[in-house]
C-alpha cells in the first residue's frame, strides 16, 4: 500500500474526534469575549462529505411548538410586504405570510379570511368596479396591472350584486372615456356558482371561450373570479402549508399588545388565523407579557409568537409566559436605524445564537427576522439555530407585495418602508390607531423618533419563482456542507460536527465578485 494512503487513514482516525477537526465549533464562533457580536457576513461555514443529490434535502422546519413548515420562510408583517397575495403565496409554497396590522381590524381581518378561503385558481381578491366608473378608470387599470375582464357589479365591491363585465374589447374601439361602465360594459354573462370545481370552472371557461369567469353566491353576488391565463399557468403546490383538518392555508397575523389589540385579535380569530406574532420592536415589556397570558388563557389553541428579542433575559420572560416562537432581531433590518438612534440592538448573528441556543432548552423555536439579503444568510440563520427566518426586503418589490410599481432613472421599483419611519408612523391606521406608533411604543409622543427609514426596491418579479429559487439554493447549501435536513444539521452544529471560519474584512471582499472591469449579477433563470 503507497504510503501516503496510509498516512491519509490514520489522518482520519484523528479527525473523528470532533474537538481535533478544522475550524471552529459554534461556540467558539460566537466566543464574544474574543470577537464581539457577529453579523452573518463575519462567517463561513465550512463545507463537508456529499452523498445525496441537492433536491433530496428537507427544508421542513418548525415555527413555533406546534406548526411545522416545510420551507422555513416567514414573510414580515409590514405594509409593503404582507397582504392577502403575499400571505396566499407564502403559504402556498410552503411558508408563511405575517398579515400587518397597519389597517383597521376589520381590513386586517378580511384579509385573513381571504387567505383561509383560497382555493387554487380563484382570485379572491378581484378588482371591481360599478356601473358608474367610466371609461377612462378601465384603461387606468389596464395601464397599472396589465388585465382588462373587471367584473361589475352594483356596489362597485366584491360580495355586490353582479351586474356586468367589461372586457378589452368593450372599451378598444370607444373614444369617449368618460363614459359610464353601464353603457358599454357586457350583460349577457356567463357565471359559475359558489362551490364549483376548479374543474368544472375550467371545463366552463373552455366552453364559453370567455376570458374570465365570475362566480357568484346564491343572490347573485359577486364572491371571487376565475381568469383563462390563470387557468393555464396553473400550478401544484406539493409544499403548501395547510391545516391538517381544513385542508386552508395556513396564515398569521400581527397585533399590537395594548387593549385594542385584544378586539383586534378577536376579529382575526374568527376570520380563521392559525399564529399571532405579537409585533413590538422590543418585546420583554409587561404590556407583552400580559398580552401573552390573557392570549393564553382566552385562545388556548392559537400559537403565539412573542418578541422581538435578542437577549436571552429577555426570551425567558416571554417563555416563562407561555410564547410558542421568539422572534429574534433588533436594528438589523434592512430599513431600520434603531441601533443608530436607540443605541440598542444587537448583531444578528449573536442574537440569534443566543437566543435560539436558550430557547431550545425549553422547546420554543426561534424566528431570525431581519437582516436576511441572500440565500447564504438563511442558511447561517438556520445554522444558528433559528428554526425559521423572517423577511422583509428580501419579498418586498415582488408581485405580491402591496403597493404599484413605478420606474425611476429607467428601473421599475416598489415602495418599501420600515414601520417605524415617520411615513409608517404617521398612516392613521384604521379607527385604532396607528400600529406603527404602537410597535415601537411612541402613541403619545408628541415629538416622533423614526426608527427606519422610506425606500426603494427593484422589482424581483413573483415570488413563485423567487422563492423555489431561495429553496434550491439553501438545498444546494446543505449538499455542500453534507446535511440532508435542516434539522440533521442543527443537531450537527450543537455536537460541533460542523465547523465554522470567521472572515477578516479581506475574507469577504474576496468572497465577493472582485478584479472585474463590470458584471451582471443575475441571481436564478
Ligand atoms: P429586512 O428583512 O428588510 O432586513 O427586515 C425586516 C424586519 O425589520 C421586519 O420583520 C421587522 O422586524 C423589522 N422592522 C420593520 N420596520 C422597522 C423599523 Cl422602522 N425599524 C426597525 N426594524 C424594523
Amino acid at each position: 500500500m503507497p504510503q501516503n494512503i496510509l498516512d491519509i487513514s490514520q489522518a482520519n482516525a484523528t479527525l473523528s474526534s470532533y474537538k481535533s477537526r478544522d475550524g471552529l465549533s459554534v461556540e467558539a464562533l460566537l466566543d464574544e469575549q474574543l470577537s464581539g457580536g457577529l453579523t452573518y457576513n463575519d462567517f463561513l461555514i465550512l463545507p463537508g462529505y456529499i452523498d445525496f443529490p441537492a433536491h433530496m434535502a428537507s427544508l421542513e422546519s418548525k415555527i413555533t411548538k406546534n406548526i411545522t413548515l416545510k420551507t422555513p420562510f416567514m414573510s414580515s408583517p409590514m405594509d409593503t410586504v404582507t397582504e392577502t397575495d403575499m400571505a396566499i403565496s407564502m403559504a402556498l409554497l410552503g411558508g408563511i405570510g405575517i398579515i400587518h396590522h397597519n389597517c383597521s381590524a376589520e381590513e386586517q381581518a378580511d384579509m385573513v379570511r381571504k387567505v383561509k378561503k383560497f382555493e387554487n385558481g380563484f382570485i379572491v381578491d378581484p378588482i371591481v368596479l360599478s356601473p358608474d366608473h367610466t371609461v377612462a378608470d378601465v384603461k387606468a387599470i389596464k395601464e397599472r396591472s396589465g388585465f382588462c375582464g373587471i367584473p361589475i357589479t352594483a356596489t362597485g365591491k366584491l360580495n355586490g350584486k353582479l351586474v356586468g363585465i367589461v372586457t378589452a374589447r368593450d372599451i378598444q374601439f370607444h373614444s369617449d372615456d368618460s363614459s359610464a361602465l353601464k353603457e358599454i360594459m357586457t350583460t349577457d354573462l356567463v357565471v359559475a356558482k359558489k362551490g364549483v370545481t376548479l374543474t368544472e370552472a375550467n371545463e366552463i371557461l373552455k366552453t364559453s371561450k370567455k376570458g374570465k369567469l365570475p362566480i357568484v353566491d346564491e343572490e347573485g353576488n359577486l364572491v371571487s373570479l376565475l381568469a383563462r391565463s390563470d387557468l393555464l399557468k396553473n400550478q401544484s403546490y406539493p409544499l403548501a402549508s395547510k391545516a391538517p383538518d381544513s385542508k386552508q392555508l395556513l396564515c398569521g397575523a400581527a397585533v399590537g399588545t395594548r387593549p385594542d389589540d385584544r378586539e383586534r385579535l378577536a376579529l382575526l380569530v374568527d376570520a380563521g388565523l392559525d399564529v399571532v406574532v405579537l409585533d413590538s420592536s422590543q418585546g420583554n415589556s409587561i404590556y407583552q407579557l400580559e398580552m401573552i397570558r390573557w392570549i393564553k388563557q382566552t385562545y388556548p389553541k392559537l400559537d403565539v409568537i412573542a418578541g422581538n428579542v435578542v437577549t436571552r433575559e429577555q426570551a425567558a420572560n416571554l417563555i416563562e409566559a407561555g410564547a410558542d416562537g421568539l422572534r429574534i432581531g433588533m436594528g438589523s433590518g434592512s430599513i431600520c436605524i434603531t441601533q443608530e438612534v436607540m443605541a440598542a440592538g444587537r448583531p444578528q448573528a449573536t442574537a440569534v445564537y443566543r437566543v435560539s441556543e436558550f430557547a431550545a432548552r425549553f422547546g420554543v423555536p426561534t424566528i431570525a427576522d431581519g437582516g436576511i439579503g441572500n440565500v447564504g444568510h438563511i442558511v447561517k440563520a438556520v445554522a444558528l439555530g433559528a428554526s425559521a427566518v423572517m423577511m422583509g426586503g428580501m419579498l418586498a418589490g415582488t408581485t405580491e407585495s402591496p403597493g404599484e410599481y413605478f420606474y425611476h432613472e429607467g428601473q421599475r421599483l416598489k415602495r418599501y418602508r420600515g414601520m417605524g419611519s415617520i411615513d409608517a408612523m404617521n398612516n392613521k391606521g384604521g379607527k385604532d390607531g396607528n400600529a406603527a406608533t404602537k410597535r415601537y411604543f411612541s402613541e403619545g409622543d408628541t415629538v416622533k423618533v423614526a426608527q427606519g427609514v422610506v425606500g426603494n426596491v427593484i422589482d424581483k418579479g413573483s415570488i413563485r419563482k423567487f422563492v423555489p429559487y431561495l429553496i434550491t439554493g439553501i438545498q444546494h447549501s446543505l449538499q455542500d456542507i453534507g446535511h440532508k435536513s435542516i434539522v440533521d444539521f442543527q443537531q450537527a452544529v450543537r455536537e460541533g460536527v460542523v465547523r465554522f471560519e470567521k472572515r477578516t474584512a479581506s475574507a469577504q471582499l474576496e468572497g465577493g465578485v472582485h478584479g472585474l472591469h463590470s458584471f451582471e449579477k443575475k441571481l436564478f433563470s
